[in-house]
């Protein structure tokens, strides 16, 4: 399937009052597109893409990355609905697309539940549906026709793995270690498998105490907000597991803000998750001591699937992106040069 054709170049001549005016445009057959399409007859693959909103660093390049390959240049016509952290904008623009006849709809869902009827639309619809991100829990796993993305709770035994190496070194491994998490959007699939990856390692370790875990949201301010409570509430906390930078960056306000240090030779070890520019940065200044990469560039990967499926092939179901983890002692600078977000 099934290229849209843009209807070629529409000249609309409407004259009023003694004025003629020339309306130069073009239309899908049904309908007007967000923006002008664009003014050629060109077959586009229209796509409907259902982003979460852009609440981190990590989300602007992961739209970026979409962005960056859905282009007219490459053949395809994107239709982009930012939802603004509420699944009912992201219902809705799902059920736009499936109106306007999209040729495929790319959905990051911000929260595991809740898609099955809309899914079931789009299914009944004829429009493929590709997961990208997050997760959802579904009766039918048939509704979507494949996911790309992390595996959230690798990354959090990743994170527990390298706190069990980095106590070892420092010869704390059998002291008690107390420990809080800057957890990210409740029931998301990025929360729900950060927070078990890392529990899974913590079970290991009798002397590794969970002092608590709450909402920050993902993002800097509600971080902060988080991280501050947790300074008043407890003593000598050793390690902050944050699931993402945006967290980190405001927990490490508050810390300082507390008279207190972060970062390798800190009061307190950094965890963090995404990896994005700046969070190798705040490494370099001494106040993060091990970043694990959440890879937010899904778009190649992503048009490469629908490229396969426009030429008739199957594709697997679940498809993980390559990732990776930093810390202090790699060099930061080389890193920095190469990465692209
Ligand atoms: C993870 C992604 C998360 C990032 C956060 O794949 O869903 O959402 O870790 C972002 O930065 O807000």
């Amino acid at each position: 399937m099934i290229k849209k054709y843009v209807m070629i170049f529409i000249v609309v001549l409407a004259v009023s009052a003694g004025a003629g005016w020339v309306f130069f445009g073009c239309a899908f057959e049904e309908e007007i597109s967000h923006d002008p399409a664009p003014c050629e007859e060109e077959d586009y693959i229209v796509i409907g893409l259902s982003q979460i909103g852009s609440e981190s660093d990590w989300r602007n390049a992961n739209t970026e990355s979409f962005k960056s390959v859905f282009t007219a240049g490459n053949g395809y016509y994107l239709l982009y609905e930012d939802a603004q952290q509420k699944q009912e904008n992201q219902l809705k623009a799902v059920r736009d697309f499936i109106l306007q006849e999209v040729d495929y709809i790319i959905l990051d869902p911000i929260v595991e539940t809740g898609w099955d009827t809309v899914l079931m639309e789009a299914a009944d619809a004829g429009i493929p549906v590709i997961l990208v991100d997050r997760q959802i829990l579904l009766e039918n796993d048939e509704l979507y026709t494949c996911w790309v993305g992390s595996n959230f709770r690798e990354e959090g035994r990743a994170a527990g793995r390298w706190l069990e190496d980095y106590l070892k070194l420092q010869s704390r491994e059998n002291k008690e270690i107390r420990i809080v998490t800057l957890q990210g959007t409740p029931e998301s699939s990025a929360q729900i498998g950060r927070t078990s990856g890392f529990a899974d390692v913590l079970s290991e370790h009798d002397n590794w105490n969970m002092l608590d875990k709450r909402n920050g949201e993902f993002t800097q301010a509600k971080g902060q907000e988080v991280m501050r409570d947790f300074l008043k509430l407890y003593e000598d906390i050793d390690v902050v597991v944050s699931e993402n930078d945006n967290m980190t960056f405001g927990a490490i306000e508050a810390i300082e803000a507390a008279g207190k240090t972060c970062g390798p030779g800190g009061d307190m070890i950094i965890l963090s998750f995404d990896a994005v520019r700046a969070a190798i940065q705040f490494m370099q200044a001494g106040k993060i001591n091990a970043v694990f990469e959440c890879n937010p560039l899904l778009g190649p990967k992503v048009a490469e699937i629908i490229e396969r499926l426009e030429a008739g092939e199957q594709v697997e179901k679940i498809q993980y992106i390559e990732e990776t983890y930093f810390d202090t002692s790699m060099d930061l600078e080389k890193i920095l040069k190469e990465r692209v977000y």
